[in-house]
Protein backbone atom coordinates (compact mmCIF):
# COMPACT_ATOMS: atom_id res chain seq x y z
CA UNK A 1 0.00 0.00 0.00
CA UNK A 2 1.63 3.47 -1.28
CA UNK A 3 1.98 5.95 1.78
CA UNK A 4 1.02 9.51 2.07
CA UNK A 5 3.52 11.88 0.42
CA UNK A 6 3.97 15.16 2.29
CA UNK A 7 5.99 17.97 0.82
CA UNK A 8 7.38 20.96 2.78
CA UNK A 9 8.27 23.81 -0.09
CA UNK A 10 10.71 25.67 2.49
CA UNK A 11 13.02 24.45 4.14
CA UNK A 12 13.22 27.13 6.80
CA UNK A 13 11.85 27.36 10.43
CA UNK A 14 8.31 26.35 9.72
CA UNK A 15 8.92 24.38 7.14
CA UNK A 16 11.48 22.02 9.12
CA UNK A 17 9.46 22.04 11.87
CA UNK A 18 6.23 20.87 10.00
CA UNK A 19 8.11 17.83 8.65
CA UNK A 20 9.29 17.55 12.21
CA UNK A 21 5.44 17.22 13.37
CA UNK A 22 4.57 15.06 10.83
CA UNK A 23 7.42 12.67 10.97
CA UNK A 24 5.95 12.49 14.80
CA UNK A 25 2.41 11.38 13.46
CA UNK A 26 3.93 9.24 11.23
CA UNK A 27 1.39 10.80 8.26
CA UNK A 28 3.30 9.95 5.63
CA UNK A 29 6.89 10.42 3.41
CA UNK A 30 7.64 13.67 3.32
CA UNK A 31 9.86 15.65 0.62
CA UNK A 32 11.70 18.78 2.21
CA UNK A 33 12.39 21.08 -1.08
CA UNK A 34 13.92 24.41 -0.55
CA UNK A 35 16.01 26.54 -3.33
CA UNK A 36 19.04 26.84 -0.89
CA UNK A 37 21.39 23.99 -1.21
CA UNK A 38 22.15 22.00 1.51
CA UNK A 39 19.54 22.87 4.04
CA UNK A 40 16.58 20.64 3.23
CA UNK A 41 19.15 18.01 2.10
CA UNK A 42 21.07 18.53 5.69
CA UNK A 43 17.62 18.61 7.62
CA UNK A 44 15.62 15.92 6.12
CA UNK A 45 18.63 13.58 7.37
CA UNK A 46 18.71 14.65 10.53
CA UNK A 47 15.06 14.09 10.80
CA UNK A 48 15.58 10.70 9.30
CA UNK A 49 17.80 9.99 11.83
CA UNK A 50 15.68 10.72 14.56
CA UNK A 51 13.19 8.05 13.57
CA UNK A 52 14.69 4.80 15.15
CA UNK A 53 14.71 6.82 18.74
CA UNK A 54 11.09 8.06 18.16
CA UNK A 55 9.97 5.43 16.22
CA UNK A 56 8.67 6.75 13.20
CA UNK A 57 8.58 4.92 9.69
CA UNK A 58 8.53 7.61 7.10
CA UNK A 59 11.47 8.38 4.29
CA UNK A 60 12.08 12.02 4.28
CA UNK A 61 14.26 13.48 1.76
CA UNK A 62 15.60 17.02 0.83
CA UNK A 63 15.98 18.37 -2.11
CA UNK A 64 16.37 21.44 -4.72
CA UNK A 65 14.27 20.24 -7.69
CA UNK A 66 10.68 19.78 -8.04
CA UNK A 67 10.95 16.66 -9.54
CA UNK A 68 11.55 14.85 -6.12
CA UNK A 69 7.74 16.38 -4.87
CA UNK A 70 5.64 14.47 -7.74
CA UNK A 71 2.89 12.66 -6.64
CA UNK A 72 2.35 14.12 -3.26
CA UNK A 73 -1.06 14.57 -1.47
CA UNK A 74 -0.26 17.60 0.51
CA UNK A 75 1.72 19.96 -0.10
CA UNK A 76 2.76 23.11 2.18
CA UNK A 77 4.25 26.53 0.99
CA UNK A 78 6.38 28.08 3.65
CA UNK A 79 8.34 29.70 1.18
CA UNK A 80 8.97 33.28 1.43
CA UNK A 81 10.70 35.98 3.93
CA UNK A 82 9.46 36.60 7.28
CA UNK A 83 9.09 39.22 9.33
CA UNK A 84 11.70 41.56 10.95
CA UNK A 85 10.93 43.21 14.01
CA UNK A 86 8.65 46.18 13.37
CA UNK A 87 7.41 44.83 9.80
CA UNK A 88 4.05 44.34 8.98
CA UNK A 89 2.84 41.06 7.05
CA UNK A 90 1.69 43.30 3.90
CA UNK A 91 4.95 44.36 3.89
CA UNK A 92 6.30 40.89 2.37
CA UNK A 93 3.84 40.90 -0.63
CA UNK A 94 6.19 41.59 -3.05
CA UNK A 95 9.08 39.40 -2.84
CA UNK A 96 6.55 36.42 -1.69
CA UNK A 97 3.36 36.60 -4.50
CA UNK A 98 6.29 35.51 -6.89
CA UNK A 99 7.84 33.36 -4.41
CA UNK A 100 4.34 31.47 -3.90
CA UNK A 101 2.95 31.73 -7.56
CA UNK A 102 5.97 29.72 -8.31
CA UNK A 103 5.64 27.20 -5.85
CA UNK A 104 2.17 26.51 -6.64
CA UNK A 105 2.81 26.27 -10.36
CA UNK A 106 5.74 23.82 -9.78
CA UNK A 107 2.84 21.52 -7.30
CA UNK A 108 0.38 21.82 -10.12
CA UNK A 109 2.43 20.48 -13.06
CA UNK A 110 4.13 17.84 -10.41
CA UNK A 111 0.96 16.96 -8.00
CA UNK A 112 -1.76 17.62 -9.82
CA UNK A 113 -3.89 16.15 -7.05
CA UNK A 114 -2.70 17.65 -3.99
CA UNK A 115 -3.85 19.92 -1.49
CA UNK A 116 -2.31 22.79 -1.16
CA UNK A 117 -2.11 24.41 2.49
CA UNK A 118 -0.55 28.29 2.58
CA UNK A 119 1.42 29.48 5.33
CA UNK A 120 3.28 32.17 4.06
CA UNK A 121 2.83 35.55 5.03
CA UNK A 122 0.35 38.02 3.87
CA UNK A 123 -1.14 35.19 4.39
CA UNK A 124 -4.57 35.85 3.20
CA UNK A 125 -3.54 36.88 -0.56
CA UNK A 126 -0.96 34.35 -0.79
CA UNK A 127 -3.23 31.74 -0.61
CA UNK A 128 -5.38 33.80 -3.18
CA UNK A 129 -1.93 34.08 -5.65
CA UNK A 130 -1.66 30.25 -5.04
CA UNK A 131 -5.23 29.26 -5.76
CA UNK A 132 -4.76 31.57 -8.96
CA UNK A 133 -1.66 30.21 -9.94
CA UNK A 134 -1.87 26.43 -9.46
CA UNK A 135 -5.63 26.52 -11.29
CA UNK A 136 -6.66 24.07 -8.71
CA UNK A 137 -10.56 23.69 -7.26
CA UNK A 138 -10.34 26.54 -4.40
CA UNK A 139 -11.67 23.35 -2.06
CA UNK A 140 -7.96 21.90 -2.72
CA UNK A 141 -6.22 25.41 -2.03
CA UNK A 142 -6.54 26.82 1.72
CA UNK A 143 -4.34 29.20 4.50
CA UNK A 144 -2.98 28.41 7.70
CA UNK A 145 -3.67 30.95 10.06
CA UNK A 146 -6.68 30.80 12.20
CA UNK A 147 -5.58 27.45 14.34
CA UNK A 148 -2.70 29.18 15.18
CA UNK A 149 -4.56 32.66 15.81
CA UNK A 150 -6.59 30.43 18.09
CA UNK A 151 -4.41 28.36 19.30
CA UNK A 152 -2.51 31.44 20.60
CA UNK A 153 -6.03 32.93 21.92
CA UNK A 154 -6.42 29.08 23.79
CA UNK A 155 -3.49 29.77 25.61
CA UNK A 156 -3.95 33.09 27.02
CA UNK A 157 -7.36 32.15 28.39
CA UNK A 158 -6.37 28.73 29.85
CA UNK A 159 -3.27 30.74 31.37
CA UNK A 160 -5.58 33.32 32.79
CA UNK A 161 -7.95 30.27 34.11
CA UNK A 162 -5.28 28.64 35.52
CA UNK A 163 -7.13 25.49 33.70
CA UNK A 164 -6.01 22.23 31.36
CA UNK A 165 -5.38 23.77 27.67
CA UNK A 166 -6.91 21.26 26.69
CA UNK A 167 -10.61 22.30 28.03
CA UNK A 168 -10.37 25.60 26.39
CA UNK A 169 -11.97 25.76 23.33
CA UNK A 170 -12.29 29.02 21.40
CA UNK A 171 -11.96 30.59 17.89
CA UNK A 172 -10.47 33.67 15.88
CA UNK A 173 -12.27 34.94 12.72
CA UNK A 174 -10.81 37.08 9.80
CA UNK A 175 -7.52 37.90 7.78
CA UNK A 176 -4.36 36.86 9.44
CA UNK A 177 -3.47 40.50 10.27
CA UNK A 178 -3.69 42.67 13.83
CA UNK A 179 -7.78 43.27 12.76
CA UNK A 180 -8.15 39.66 13.35
CA UNK A 181 -11.30 38.48 15.39
CA UNK A 182 -11.20 36.56 18.21
CA UNK A 183 -15.02 35.42 19.32
CA UNK A 184 -15.36 35.72 22.55
CA UNK A 185 -19.14 34.89 22.30
CA UNK A 186 -17.81 31.40 21.27
CA UNK A 187 -14.94 30.51 23.45
CA UNK A 188 -15.43 28.33 26.79
CA UNK A 189 -13.91 26.56 28.99
CA UNK A 190 -15.41 23.14 29.89
CA UNK A 191 -17.99 23.82 28.73
CA UNK A 192 -18.69 27.30 30.12
CA UNK A 193 -18.47 30.48 28.62
CA UNK A 194 -15.40 32.63 29.26
CA UNK A 195 -17.17 35.94 29.63
CA UNK A 196 -18.63 34.17 33.05
CA UNK A 197 -15.07 33.16 34.37
CA UNK A 198 -13.33 36.13 33.35
CA UNK A 199 -13.67 39.90 33.73
CA UNK A 200 -14.34 41.96 31.07
CA UNK A 201 -10.96 43.82 30.98
CA UNK A 202 -8.60 40.64 31.19
CA UNK A 203 -10.98 39.21 28.37
CA UNK A 204 -10.02 42.62 26.24
CA UNK A 205 -6.71 41.88 27.40
CA UNK A 206 -6.67 38.37 26.12
CA UNK A 207 -7.98 39.88 23.01
CA UNK A 208 -5.23 42.52 22.76
CA UNK A 209 -2.36 40.04 23.61
CA UNK A 210 -3.87 37.15 20.64
CA UNK A 211 -3.93 39.90 17.95
CA UNK A 212 -0.54 40.38 18.07
CA UNK A 213 0.79 37.39 19.32
CA UNK A 214 3.02 37.04 16.68
CA UNK A 215 4.62 40.38 16.92
CA UNK A 216 5.24 39.43 21.03
CA UNK A 217 7.36 36.39 19.31
CA UNK A 218 8.92 38.35 16.86
CA UNK A 219 10.14 40.79 19.55
CA UNK A 220 11.73 38.32 21.75
CA UNK A 221 13.50 36.31 18.72
CA UNK A 222 14.24 39.31 16.34
CA UNK A 223 15.44 37.51 13.54
CA UNK A 224 12.50 35.31 12.49
CA UNK A 225 9.07 34.59 13.49
CA UNK A 226 7.01 31.51 15.52
CA UNK A 227 7.51 28.40 14.09
CA UNK A 228 6.52 25.53 16.47
CA UNK A 229 2.56 26.82 16.82
CA UNK A 230 2.58 27.62 13.44
CA UNK A 231 3.76 24.30 12.06
CA UNK A 232 1.83 21.76 14.77
CA UNK A 233 -1.14 23.94 13.63
CA UNK A 234 -0.12 23.24 10.22
CA UNK A 235 0.02 19.65 10.29
CA UNK A 236 -3.38 19.32 12.36
CA UNK A 237 -4.90 20.56 8.70
CA UNK A 238 -2.66 18.45 7.13
CA UNK A 239 -4.20 15.65 8.98
CA UNK A 240 -7.86 16.44 8.81
CA UNK A 241 -7.37 15.88 5.13
CA UNK A 242 -5.16 12.54 4.71
CA UNK A 243 -7.61 11.25 7.89
CA UNK A 244 -10.46 12.44 6.28
CA UNK A 245 -11.51 13.62 9.68
CA UNK A 246 -14.15 16.56 9.13
CA UNK A 247 -12.75 18.76 11.48
CA UNK A 248 -13.76 22.03 12.53
CA UNK A 249 -11.37 24.16 12.04
CA UNK A 250 -10.77 28.03 11.28
CA UNK A 251 -9.19 27.92 8.40
CA UNK A 252 -8.36 30.98 5.52
CA UNK A 253 -10.99 29.76 2.58
CA UNK A 254 -12.50 30.90 -0.38
CA UNK A 255 -15.32 32.90 0.05
CA UNK A 256 -18.47 32.50 -2.82
CA UNK A 257 -21.08 34.52 -1.29
CA UNK A 258 -20.51 32.90 2.63
CA UNK A 259 -20.78 36.13 4.86
CA UNK A 260 -21.44 38.51 1.96
CA UNK A 261 -18.16 38.27 0.51
CA UNK A 262 -16.75 37.21 -3.05
CA UNK A 263 -13.62 35.97 -4.13
CA UNK A 264 -12.02 36.28 -1.44
CA UNK A 265 -9.76 34.19 1.00
CA UNK A 266 -10.15 34.94 4.61
CA UNK A 267 -10.18 32.93 7.60
CA UNK A 268 -13.18 31.43 8.70
CA UNK A 269 -14.79 28.18 10.26
CA UNK A 270 -14.72 25.04 8.23
CA UNK A 271 -15.02 21.47 7.71
CA UNK A 272 -12.36 20.14 6.44
CA UNK A 273 -11.60 16.62 5.44
CA UNK A 274 -10.48 14.30 2.51
CA UNK A 275 -12.36 16.72 0.35
CA UNK A 276 -10.62 19.76 1.69
CA UNK A 277 -12.67 22.05 2.14
CA UNK A 278 -15.99 20.89 2.57
CA UNK A 279 -18.34 23.22 3.38
CA UNK A 280 -17.70 27.03 5.13
CA UNK A 281 -19.77 27.43 8.01
CA UNK A 282 -21.43 30.60 8.28
CA UNK A 283 -22.10 31.49 12.13
CA UNK A 284 -24.63 34.05 13.69
CA UNK A 285 -22.50 36.92 14.32
CA UNK A 286 -23.74 40.25 15.80
CA UNK A 287 -23.44 43.72 15.16
CA UNK A 288 -20.22 44.38 17.16
CA UNK A 289 -18.93 41.35 15.43
CA UNK A 290 -19.81 42.10 12.07
CA UNK A 291 -18.27 45.58 12.28
CA UNK A 292 -15.10 43.58 13.26
CA UNK A 293 -15.06 41.50 10.20
CA UNK A 294 -15.58 44.07 8.07
CA UNK A 295 -12.32 46.20 9.05
CA UNK A 296 -10.52 42.64 8.85
CA UNK A 297 -11.66 42.03 5.46
CA UNK A 298 -11.29 45.64 4.04
CA UNK A 299 -7.29 44.89 5.68
CA UNK A 300 -7.22 41.79 3.07
CA UNK A 301 -8.80 43.70 0.43
CA UNK A 302 -6.29 46.41 0.80
CA UNK A 303 -3.10 44.15 -0.14
CA UNK A 304 -5.09 41.96 -2.29
CA UNK A 305 -5.15 45.03 -4.76
CA UNK A 306 -1.38 45.11 -4.47
CA UNK A 307 -0.90 41.54 -5.77
CA UNK A 308 0.17 41.40 -9.32
CA UNK A 309 -0.96 37.95 -10.89
O1 LIG B 1 0.13 31.85 10.63
C1 LIG B 1 0.84 31.89 9.66
N1 LIG B 1 0.34 31.72 8.45
C2 LIG B 1 2.30 32.10 9.80
C3 LIG B 1 3.03 32.59 8.65
C4 LIG B 1 2.99 31.76 10.98
C5 LIG B 1 4.36 31.78 11.01
C6 LIG B 1 5.17 32.17 9.86
N2 LIG B 1 4.43 32.73 8.80
C7 LIG B 1 5.12 32.99 7.54
O2 LIG B 1 5.63 31.77 6.99
C8 LIG B 1 6.32 33.90 7.61
O3 LIG B 1 5.94 35.26 7.68
C9 LIG B 1 7.01 33.56 6.30
O4 LIG B 1 6.39 34.25 5.22
C10 LIG B 1 6.75 32.07 6.15
C11 LIG B 1 7.93 31.17 6.51
O5 LIG B 1 8.38 31.48 7.80
P1 LIG B 1 9.75 30.85 8.36
O6 LIG B 1 9.93 31.36 9.72
O7 LIG B 1 9.78 29.39 8.10
O8 LIG B 1 10.82 31.55 7.40
P2 LIG B 1 12.31 31.05 7.05
O9 LIG B 1 12.89 30.31 8.19
O10 LIG B 1 13.02 32.23 6.49
O11 LIG B 1 12.07 29.99 5.88
C12 LIG B 1 11.68 30.34 4.61
C13 LIG B 1 12.38 29.40 3.66
C14 LIG B 1 13.90 29.57 3.61
O12 LIG B 1 14.55 28.35 3.89
C15 LIG B 1 14.16 30.04 2.17
O13 LIG B 1 15.41 29.56 1.65
C16 LIG B 1 12.98 29.40 1.46
O14 LIG B 1 11.88 29.61 2.33
N3 LIG B 1 12.70 29.97 0.14
C17 LIG B 1 12.26 29.21 -0.87
N4 LIG B 1 11.93 27.91 -0.92
C18 LIG B 1 11.51 27.44 -2.11
N5 LIG B 1 11.35 28.20 -3.21
C19 LIG B 1 11.64 29.52 -3.19
N6 LIG B 1 11.49 30.28 -4.27
C20 LIG B 1 12.13 30.08 -1.98
N7 LIG B 1 12.51 31.31 -1.59
C21 LIG B 1 12.87 31.24 -0.31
Amino acid sequence: MKRNKITIIGAGSVGATCAHWAASKELGDIVLFDVVEGIPQGKALDLMQAAPVEGYDCNIMGTNNYEDTAGSDIAVITAGIPRKPGMSREELIGTNSKIVSEAAKNIAVHSPNAFIIVVTNPLDVMVYAAYKASGFSSKRVFGMAGVLDSARFRTFIALELGVSFEDVSAFVMGGHGDEMVPLVRYSYAGGIPIDKLISKERIDAIVERTRKGGAEIINHLKNGSAYYAPSASVIQMAEAVLKNKKRILPVAAYLNGEYGEKDLYFGVPAIIGGDGIEKVIEIDINEDERAALKKSIQSVRDVLVMLDY
